[in-house]
């Protein structure tokens, strides 16, 4: 049975279809890449779950409480209260999104020839890393980086992988270990409750901190109440609670779990951190009480935290990312393994097995998905990696395309027509061309490289076509 929605629809907000001729041309002016493409000639969109959720009428009441006084704002104290209640952190600054909280931690903690241990690299995370010396070290499970490894805590670390590194480099160098909670890369898998207090425990014996990553750590509170031995009986509050407490502080990017368009923060218990923090977040961001937002986004922070611990929004919004994984498996769609908490994501090795990785499977998959059905997604996979400090092309094993679901956005009607735009794609898979960048930025390329369609001989297409008709029979 369908886990109806928790809420009902107040404000609509138009969406236009487009025709397969236009959207061919539109790809192609957006140089194959799908943050290029205007939201109007989108269709259904799940290019991400970041700063796309519907706010509450609660959070639209609050936007109307916005002080907006340069400092002391009433909203901040809100959000300070909050953040110490359902997160438990003595101290916190607002930032303008998460990123600007890694940049506020990176700057603080990380010195050159540092290494940072953590469950999978996060793009803009590493990023902020590795301009501030650092060097990024994945230590999760290696199951993580197979798509079709069915774990229930398929973002934990591997222990033995950390206390390697401690051993290796020496805890001198490690300024604090990186926990994302889920681990978005690897398909929005979540960390167990029983993997996060053994993390803490090595960081403690060595003197080392843990930093959560904390975006989606509603999502992975859910998940432990799911699937967790001794916590089904617990609120999500509770387990938030617990989690947060096996770590010394986080950077949170308030656009996902926080139920927000825009804000972040940076939270910790230490107070000499927080004391640099405010240093730094004037220079960066705004006043320590602001932090690059106005008063009405603080404010619509703060109640968007409480409302993301309601068991049946949780619940809901998990129930949705299933119901769009379930149709696609049912029609035997390759995807990541199990179903994460905030999209689907394709499998584009196994979908577009007839391309080498360096023909961007994972891009051109997601450009023709949106030439297929106006469905907009994400390529999370050689695109997304980058370069090395040599600028040698890093070659991950997960090779994806993302299809994150906003929250409170979309019906269960929508995920039918992706859906099936998807299953349509996938009967004709073996025509979609693999790709060649002709625009490569240098830093997290996957925004703004431009592509162009390898052009096959006419042959090779009519051939592709007779295989893949012969397959759906
Ligand atoms: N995540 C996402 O779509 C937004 C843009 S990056 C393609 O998944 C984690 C785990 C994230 C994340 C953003 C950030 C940065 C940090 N950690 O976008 O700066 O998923 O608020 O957060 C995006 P901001």
């Amino acid at each position: 049975m369908l886990l109806a929605e928790p809420y009902r629809i107040k404000v609509v907000e138009p969406i236009a279809r487009t025709t397969r001729e236009e959207r061919e041309r539109f790809i192609t002016e957006a140089g194959y890449n799908t943050f290029l493409l205007r939201s109007k000639d989108v269709y259904l969109d799940f290019l991400t779950d970041s700063g796309t959720s519907a706010m509450s009428d609660n959070q639209w009441a609050g936007m109307m409480l916005g002080d907006e006084a340069y400092a002391g704002s009433r909203n901040f104290l809100a959000l300070q209260e909050t953040v110490r209640r359902y997160y438990g952190f003595a101290y916190m600054v607002p930032t303008h999104q998460g990123r600007g909280a890694e940049n506020l931690l990176s700057r603080i903690l990380i010195k050159p020839g540092d290494y940072i241990p953590g469950n999978m690299y996060f793009t803009t995370t590493r990023a902020h890393q590795e301009l501030n010396g650092g060097t990024f070290v994945d230590v999760i499970v290696d199951e993580a980086h197979d798509a079709t490894a069915d774990l229930p805590f398929k973002g934990n670390v591997d222990l033995t992988k950390l206390e390697s590194l401690i051993a290796r480099v020496g805890p001198e160098r490690i300024p604090y270990i990186s926990l994302a909670v889920t681990v978005n890369l690897a398909g929005g898998q979540p960390v167990s409750m029983a993997n996060m207090r053994a993390v803490k425990q090595i960081a403690e014996r060595h003197g080392i901190n843990v930093m959560l990553d904390a975006t989606r750590c509603v999502e992975n509170a859910y998940f432990i109440k799911e699937r967790e031995a001794g916590y089904a009986g617990q609120t999500i509050a509770e387990i938030l609670l617990e989690m947060m407490s096996y770590s010394d502080g986080c950077t949170m990017s308030g656009k996902k779990d926080c139920l927000v368009n825009i804000g972040g923060f940076l939270a910790m218990n230490d107070e000499s951190l927080y004391q640099r923090a405010c240093e730094l977040v004037v220079l960066f961001e705004g006043m320590p009480t602001y932090g690059g937002l106005a008063g009405r986004d603080m404010e619509a922070m703060a109640r968007g935290i409480v409302e993301s611990l309601d068991y049946d929004y949780i619940a809901h919004r998990i129930a949705q990312v299933r119901y769009l994984g379930e149709a696609l498996r049912a029609a035997g769609v390759a995807i990541v393994e199990p179903i994460g908490g905030h999209a689907v994501f394709l499998d584009a090795r196994r979908f577009l097995a007839h391309l080498t990785q360096d023909e961007f499977p994972a891009q051109s998959l997601a450009a023709h998905l949106y030439i297929e059905g106006g469905v907009r997604a994400m390529e999370r996979g050689i695109v997304s990696a980058g370069r090395d400090d040599d600028g040698n092309q890093r070659y991950p094993k997960l090779e994806l395309v993302r299809l994150a679901i906003p929250r409170r956005v979309y019906t269960y009607a929508h995920l039918d027509v992706a859906a099936e735009a998807v299953i349509q794609l996938f009967r004709h898979r073996d025509e979609i061309p693999g790709l060649t960048m002709v625009y490569e930025p240098r830093i997290l390329r996957f925004f703004t490289a431009r592509f162009e369609p390898i052009a096959k001989p006419e042959a090779d297409l009519t051939r592709a076509r007779e295989a893949s008709i012969a397959s759906v029979h």
